[in-house]
């Protein structure tokens, strides 16, 4: 049987990479992109030599999902037989600085909303027509808990996440009707790169927000998209969130003394 494909943007680290370990080896073909080759030649590389993934069919671009024309120009230049997309993970996005509106840094909010909210509008308005014509195919939008509550400085972040949660439903209400489910992931503190970017390379920041609580690893949003996959045909989960036990809300975090 010819096997499905998958497409999963931000695929270069953290969640994107360890969705496309758990989709190779749920028998997916991948399209992986992101901005940094060497980090998909990794992931390739990873999952060729793995003889339980050996055999899945990798296709890796660079993609800035913040250009337009670049996103139309990935998706013309791939093979017919890629464009047959069964899995679209709309994950690349990204958090740039913690602080105030009236001190915050215009760049890193154009960044997190170029990314975040267009970027993701632009992969899907190139992507999405060809599984409408399919009649079938399954959307999954990573928002984040930071799209269903605020926190202190989290302003821009979360109204781009929010964006992400709304965008969510008026996607499933327009899809439903060509055959297409939409689902969207809303995780807490998962250890990736994410803090390390949001404080521009600082590891000790980054390390901070993870001391004293046990936080959610990539894997665990990764086996939550297996079981939203592995779902019957008519059964469609419409939203997750999912949270570290410690962080009962987005701002609140319950931390052991180390
Ligand atoms: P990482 O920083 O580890 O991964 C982010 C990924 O997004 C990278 O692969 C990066 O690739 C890609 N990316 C960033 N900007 C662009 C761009 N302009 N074009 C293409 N790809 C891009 O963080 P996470 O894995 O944690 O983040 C993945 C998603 O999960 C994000 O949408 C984030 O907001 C969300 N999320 C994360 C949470 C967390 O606590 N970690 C919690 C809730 C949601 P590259 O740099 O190579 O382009
Ligand atoms: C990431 C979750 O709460 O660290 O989207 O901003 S949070």
């Amino acid at each position: 049987m010819k096997r499905q494909i998958a497409l999963i943007t931000g695929a270069s680290s953290g969640i994107g990479y360890a969705t496309a370990l758990t989709l190779a080896r749920m028998g997916y073909d991948l399209i992986v992109v992101a901005r940094r080759m060497n980090r998909l030649e990794s992931l390739t590389q990873e999952i060729q030599t793995d003889p339980s993934t050996s055999d899945t069919r990798i296709h890796a671009a660079v993609l800035d999902v913040r250009s337009l024309k670049a996103v139309k120009a990935f998706y013309d230049a791939l093979p017919g037989e890629w464009k047959h997309i069964d899995v679209f993970v709309n994950n690349a996005g990204l958090a740039k600085g913690l602080s105030r509106i009236f001190d915050g840094d215009t760049d890193d909010w154009d960044q997190m909303i170029d990314t975040n909210v267009k970027g993701l509008l632009y992969v899907s308005r190139i992507v999405v027509p060809g599984m409408i014509a399919q009649g079938r195919g399954h959307v999954i939008n990573i928002g984040s808990i930071a799209g269903k509550e605020v926190y202190d400085n989290g302003n821009v972040y979360c109204g781009t996440k929010f964006a992400v949660d709304a965008i969510t439903k008026s996607m499933r209400l327009e899809l439903a009707v060509h055959g297409l489910k939409v689902t969207g992931i809303h995780p807490g503190a998962v250890e990736t790169e994410f803090s390390i970017i949001r404080f521009d390379g600082d590891v000790d920041r980054a390390n901070n927000v993870y001391k004293g609580f046990e936080n959610l690893v990539a894997q665990d949003i990764a086996d939550a998209i297996e079981f939203v996959l592995s779902r019957k045909p008519h059964v469609n989960i419409n939203d997750l969130v999912i949270m570290p036990q410690a962080q009962a809300v987005a701002g609140v975090i319950i931390r052991k003394e180390t």
